[in-house]
């Protein structure tokens, strides 16, 4: 399914080179699989919210990783068992070891998450203003990046040494060095905390922990270490520091741990996120283009998504995602091509015009980026030109307009049936 998605966005760029890069074309996909030890113990909304992190966790390490550095063509496949934990919120760690080439690699890993703790932290952990935001998610991806090797594997394959605080494994230091400081001789490591936290994750200040903080008091102090990237993002609000800090937002997947993977014998993307992947969740899709949209809409200043490099985040920049992902307008079912088959999809959707505020996404017919379906978006769609014309050679035509006229006709036919 993945596999199917990374390649689509591997065609499309091929008519817009400063996209992909053509190095991830020949990979074969890497597939992640999971088993559950011990469902049972969870009860059945928590499961299910398990699964559908678990399936975004997926998502996002498959659109990452490509397979083993060794042989970095060939199938690959790493099995993560899934289980309850009862000593704190969530724990990970890989087991077994196989020889890869120069790399000492885990057989299989395992993650778990505290079955008190699944709805809390899909819910925000309960904190105010937080209700929306899903850290099951963040400690989900925190554990499984674990279950691959992350710390555990860094002494073994010569990354770190235990009790220096300095990650030296080039790849992840490189990337440190791109993203937050030039002229670093290693990546800053946990020194504070238990076992299970020092030696095996990005520095931060531990607040909760006897030795940087007070675990009496921790809350009134600030995780943050003042070492950001170009994006002002502190280190140690990572995702893979030591301790979530729901206080201090959503904790960020970092190229940097991406890129730290190689050190321990995986081979990934150039650089995380994807072209294109602006809600960071690993592949490129029309999820990117309402996320975008939402961020035009709320007037955000973050050049983050200055895709044109305008210094301000607009359309234009929603125009330049649609060429990135080698879509257009109208192409709701993301095959790259506008045709009565993605009308069908839109009206199936049944958002035409409907009374619920601001519900709308591309998948169901909104393509001018108001969260609405409505005639904007079908005369937006049209008078692009690119009605069964490939996204990349649009060219408006006569024969275009009048096939628009007699379609939207019976659109709004449809739509009254309803
Ligand atoms: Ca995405
Ligand atoms: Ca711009
Ligand atoms: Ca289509
Ligand atoms: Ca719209
Ligand atoms: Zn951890």
């Amino acid at each position: 399914m993945l596999r199917q998605i990374i390649i689509r966005a591997i065609l499309m760029s091929a008519g817009c080179s400063i996209l992909l890069g053509t190095a991830t074309v020949s990979h074969a996909a890497f597939d992640l699989t999971f088993t559950y030890v011990d469902p049972e113990v969870f009860d059945v909304e928590s499961l299910e919210l398990i699964q559908e992190s678990v399936e975004r966790s997926e998502l996002l390490l498959e659109s990452i990783i490509l397979g083993y550095r060794h042989e970095p063509e060939a199938e690959a496949t790493f099995e993560i068992q899934f289980e309850s934990v009862f000593n704190g919120v969530a724990a990970g760690g890989s087991q077994g070891s196989v020889v890869r080439g120069e790399y000492t690699m885990p057989e299989y890993g395992q993650a778990g998450v505290n079955p008190d703790w699944v709805v809390k932290a899909a819910n925000g952990f309960d904190l105010p203003n937080l209700q929306d935001v899903n850290f099951l998610d963040a400690l989900i991806n925190h554990e499984v990046i674990h279950a691959l090797g992350f710390g555990g594997r860094w002494e073994t394959n010569g990354a770190y040494v235990i009790g220096s605080g300095e990650y030296t494994g080039a790849a992840g230091l490189a990337a440190f060095q791109s993203a937050y400081e030039p002229s670093a001789t290693y990546v800053p490591v946990e020194l504070a905390g238990g076992g299970g936290t020092r030696n095996s994750h990005w520095d931060q200040l531990l607040r909760s922990s006897t030795e940087e903080g007070d675990p009496l008091n921790p809350w009134v102090l600030s995780p943050l270490t003042g070492i950001v990237d170009q994006r002002g993002r502190d280190l140690g609000q990572t995702l893979l520091s030591g301790a979530i800090d729901p206080d201090y937002g959503i904790p960020y997947l970092s190229n940097l741990t991406v890129q730290s993977l190689r050190d321990i014998g995986y081979e990934v993307i150039s650089s995380f996120p994807l072209p294109g992947d602006l809600n960071e969740d690993g592949p490129p899709n029309t999820d990117d283009l309402d996320h975008l949209a939402t961020q035009i809409r709320a007037e955000t200043d973050d050049l983050f998504y200055d895709l044109n490099n305008d210094e301000s985040v607009t359309n234009a920049d929603f125009e330049t995602l649609m060429d990135i992902l080698g879509t257009q307008p109208g192409d709701a079912n993301f095959d790259l091509w506008f045709d009565s088959s993605d009308l069908v999809t839109v009206f199936e959707a049944a958002e035409y015009e409907d009374d619920v505020f601001q519900n709308s996404q591309w998948i169901t017919g909104d393509w001018n980026g108001d969260a609405e379906f409505d005639t904007s978006d079908l005369i937006y769609a049209f008078a692009w030109g690119g009605y069964e014309a490939p996204a990349a050679s649009a060219v408006p035509e006569p024969s275009t307009i009048k096939l628009c006229l007699v379609l939207f006709t019976s659109l709004t036919f449809f739509h009254r049936r309803r």
